[in-house]
């Protein structure tokens, strides 16, 4: 083993107590608030651990996870059964613990969609360690952030992924991170790090050490102060956020898995359900709208795609029996138009068994939601969802009308839903305003950020999400635009301060502003206006240059201006701030004039 840490010496010798990190940094729901949401049946004492077990043992044999890379032979394909699925988390959770890793700790996971992905969650949840759940996107900048901020004692990566070699990466920021003694490698070559296959044991012959008591297996330990408890904080998940540097979301058990159970049901799923994950698998839609997690608690089977485009997936759907998928706008749009030109060519797309299609992440235009139907032969599901919480479906009997012209209702009856002016006063229905919702899946704070957390939260607890919506009539709620500093480039959210902060760095820019600008195919890509300092304004940088400055900074790429546009002085509001909305009008002006 090329870990340096002997297993299980650490946290014996260190004070710190994990668990007691994590509740530090967490905003609990109110006790009355949760006692409702127990009473009413939401909350119902499951963990993602005792789910697992439980699914395994009603169906052992029944396919969980379909990988279609990996395996060995012929066919590579790797199929886990629930027996399988659920074996493997006990080892690597044995593993784990093993090494060290316990009850609370961190650890970032940033993973392809991969089978391990499971196996590591599972594993982690199972002794109550916390996924941090990284994109396959984020670089030096993201990562860094997240294994330093939540201490994360673990960082989990595939070796090289689309020409990215994250080895390198991860030894940057373990040598910057103090916190940080564990980096596991799916793969076959971790270079100076650990690879993943080496870290399950068998639960039998783990030490007995500071967790289970020596004559019992972790797996039937009784409820003990080790064992992950329904209202312990189960992972962290990350928000788009429209700040400096993204926040994370503390999600419990009890929380996500009554989210699960709901999604389940609006979404039709039950233990025929196949769900084609095709978005980055730890996002929040693809991981719970009704995503891989719900569908392992619908007893269904998961499908990992490896890449989104149609080419991949559709063989994938028409292979496996795809009967229900997740994805943003813009891949929607790709998937409809590869589909006609099929048929216009003589093919058949083969996506027979496809019957539900959720679209959501950004906003679907009214003109292609209405083709859904027709070029894909399944019922289009709109959702419009947040890693915070809320989450809202059109349902699949909804009248076809409701169901292209709006973003669905939410799941629960006791979601509660605002929308209020600026002085957060009630509007009437069909009036636009900020929405604001609290209930029993949504968070009551970010994790450890408490200037954030007020302003991002009502004294009475509501979440401002920083969305323009209209409620209709029957409840449902049309996204109308958004007030926080944000773009959502076709579902990936940038937030603006974030990048002007990296902007700022260069030695040439006064100062920046990114907005957003239209574009036909993502609905919005980010526009970044300089002003330059005096002493550069003769021979100023060329937009490459710029742009290339913030890549080479460590930002995901999708954070990376699309255009930058020099101005000598910002549009002023009446109160002298920077108008944003006149930079977003002047590039858009400039875009269809062009
Ligand atoms: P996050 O808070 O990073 O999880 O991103 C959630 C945000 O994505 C929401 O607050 C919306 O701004 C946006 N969003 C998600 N789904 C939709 C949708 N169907 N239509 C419009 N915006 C959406
Ligand atoms: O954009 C999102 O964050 C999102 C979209 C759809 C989400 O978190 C979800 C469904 O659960």
């Amino acid at each position: 083993m090329s870990d340096p840490t002997s297993p299980g010496d650490t946290d014996v010798t260190d004070q710190h107590d994990p668990m007691a990190e994590v509740l530090a940094g967490f905003a609990p729901y109110p006790a009355e608030f949760a006692a409702r949401y127990r009473a009413d049946g939401h909350w119902r004492g499951e963990t993602f651990g005792s789910m697992l077990r439980e699914r395994a043992a009603a169906h052992p044999d029944r396919i969980a996870i379909v990988d279609p890379t990996g395996g060995a032979g012929d066919d590579p394909t790797r199929r886990w059964t629930y027996a399988e699925l659920d074996r493997r988390a006990d080892r690597m959770a044995a593993g784990l613990r093993a090494r060290g890793i316990g009850r609370g700790d961190r650890v970032v996971v940033q993973l392809p969609n991969v089978a391990e992905f499971f196996e590591v969650v599972f594993g982690l949840f199972r002794i109550g360690a916390l996924p941090v759940f990284a994109l396959p996107a984020h670089r030096y900048t993201e990562i860094s952030y997240f294994c330093a901020f939540t201490g994360a004692v673990g960082y989990v990566i595939p070796g090289v992924e689309g020409g990215f070699d994250h080895r390198e990466l991860a030894s940057r920021v373990r040598a910057e991170t103090p916190s940080l003694r564990h980096v596991l490698v799916v793969g076959d070559d971790a270079g100076e790090h650990t690879p993943l296959a080496d870290v399950p044991l068998d639960p039998a012959d783990t030490a007995p050490s500071d967790t289970a008591p020596s004559d019992t297996a972790p797996s039937d330990a009784g409820p003990s102060n080790t064992e992950p408890q329904p209202g312990d904080v189960a992972f962290l998940q990350l928000s788009g956020g429209s700040t400096g540097v993204p926040k994370l979301i503390p999600r419990t058990h009890d929380d996500y898995i009554y989210s699960l159970r709901g999604s389940v049901e609006l979404c039709g799923q039950d233990e025929h359900s196949v769900y084609l994950v095709v978005l980055p698998a730890a996002h929040n839609f693809p991981l719970s709208s009704p995503g891989s997690l719900g569908t392992l608690y619908a007893g269904g089977r998961v499908v990992l795609c490896p890449q989104p485009s149609p080419e991949t997936a559709f063989p994938l759907i028409g292979r496996e029996g795809v009967t229900i998928t997740g994805l943003v706008p813009p891949l929607a749009l790709l998937w409809m138009d590869a589909a006609e030109r099929r048929r216009a060519a003589g093919e058949d797309p083969g996506l027979e068994t496809l019957e539900v299609l959720l679209v959501g992440g950004a906003k679907f235009s009214e003109e292609a939601a209405r083709r859904v139907r027709p070029v894909l032969g399944c019922t289009l599901q709109q959702v419009f969802g947040m890693a915070e919480g809320l989450v809202n479906y059109t349902r699949l009997d909804d009248p076809e009308e409701v169901i292209v012209t709006t973003q669905g209702r939410p799941i629960s009856p006791d979601d509660e839903v605002r929308v209020v002016d600026d002085e957060d006063r009630d509007l009437p229905d069909g009036t636009t305003g900020h929405l604001l919702t609290r209930g029993p899946y949504t968070i009551r704070g970010y994790w450890n950020a408490p200037e954030h957390n007020a302003a991002s939260f009502t004294a009475d607890g509501f979440y401002r999400t920083g969305d323009l919506v209209r409620r209709t009539a029957t409840g449902h709620l049309v996204v109308e635009g958004r007030a926080k500093d944000q773009i959502n480039r076709g579902g990936e959210k940038v937030a603006a301060e974030e990048v002007e902060n990296h902007l700022l760095a260069h030695p040439a820019v006064h100062d920046a502003a990114v907005v957003s600008m239209p574009d036909p195919y993502l609905g919005e890509r980010t526009c970044a206006y300089v002003v330059l300092r005096e002493e550069h304004r003769a021979q100023p940088p060329k937009s490459v240059e710029l742009k290339r400055f913030v890549r080479q900074r460590g930002l995901a790429d999708f954070k990376v201006p699309d255009r930058v546009e020099f101005v000598d002085a910002f549009p002023a509001t009446g109160i002298g701030k920077v108008s944003k909305k006149d930079l977003r009008a002047a590039i858009a002006a400039s875009l269809t004039s062009s």
